[in-house]
């Protein structure tokens, strides 16, 4: 997989990646980050990217002319399954899309700035909005980092433990169960009797049982929807 992601602040959003398991994919060459400072496609000498938004109102609108000139000139190149914009007013993001995309070839991600980019790049390349919860950040570039994280950690052949990511929370709607290790007991607490059984069918019953509970105490809206 091929993500370029277009931001005004590629210093911002790199880190995750120079890290633990997204690095190991990137060095694996399983996938290919490239960022692109909107600031290099700039209008004039001076950097200029946005400008104040038309009607009044507070906060600075990115324009559109410098994310056309990145964008087109990626669509030069290659051709993209998704142009994905983060933005606060969009979708929540859910598993379901995670899984969806990460078996996407090629996919570009835009992040949003100030009071966000100008309605027109949204109508003319964007084919996917996604936000990451019902809060305000202060940019995109955070929640384009999220994105990418539970994207690539489902790309066969990043986790070691193949099985790993199909049992994560959400996978089956469920919240995932408690996990215990070492020692079987500390200051009088003790590790469910069942676990230390070996007894792998009615491990796996309560494991199940217990996600259930799980998600009625604190997720009750997971168990009532089907939607995506
Ligand atoms: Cl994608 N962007 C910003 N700025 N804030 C957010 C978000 C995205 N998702 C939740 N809050």
């Amino acid at each position: 997989m091929r993500i370029d992601i277009i931001t005004v602040s590629p210093e911002l959003i790199k880190s995750p990646f120079e890290h633990s398991i997204i690095k190991r994919s990137i060095d694996k060459k399983l996938v290919e980050v490239h960022f692109h400072d909107l600031r290099k496609y700039a209008l004039n000498k001076y950097g200029k990217i946005d400008d104040y938004q038309f009607g009044g109102g507070a906060g600075m609108v990115l324009m559109i002319e410098p994310i056309d000139k990145c964008i087109s000139q990626l669509f030069s190149q290659r051709k993209y399954d998704e142009v994905i914009y983060m933005t606060p007013d969009a979708k929540t993001l859910n598993q379901k899309t995670a899984n969806k995309l990460s078996s996407a070839k090629n996919i570009i991600i835009l992040t949003g700035h100030y009071k966000g980019v100008d309605q027109r790049v949204r109508d003319k390349f964007i084919t996917k909005e996604i936000s990451i919860g019902d809060y305000v950040l202060s940019g995109g570039e955070l929640a384009a980092a999220v994105l990418c994280d539970a994207i690539i950690r489902l790309i066969p052949g990043v986790l070691g433990d193949e099985t790993s990511a199909l049992t994560d929370s959400f996978q089956d709607d469920l919240l995932a169960p408690p996990v215990y290790t070492r020692p079987s007991e500390y200051d009088n607490m003790k590790v469910p009797e069942i676990l230390l059984s070996g007894n792998f069918p009615k491990i796996e019953q309560w494991r199940h049982d217990e996600a259930v509970n799980r998600t009625k105490k604190i997720r009750p809206d997971l168990l009532n929807t089907n939607e995506d």
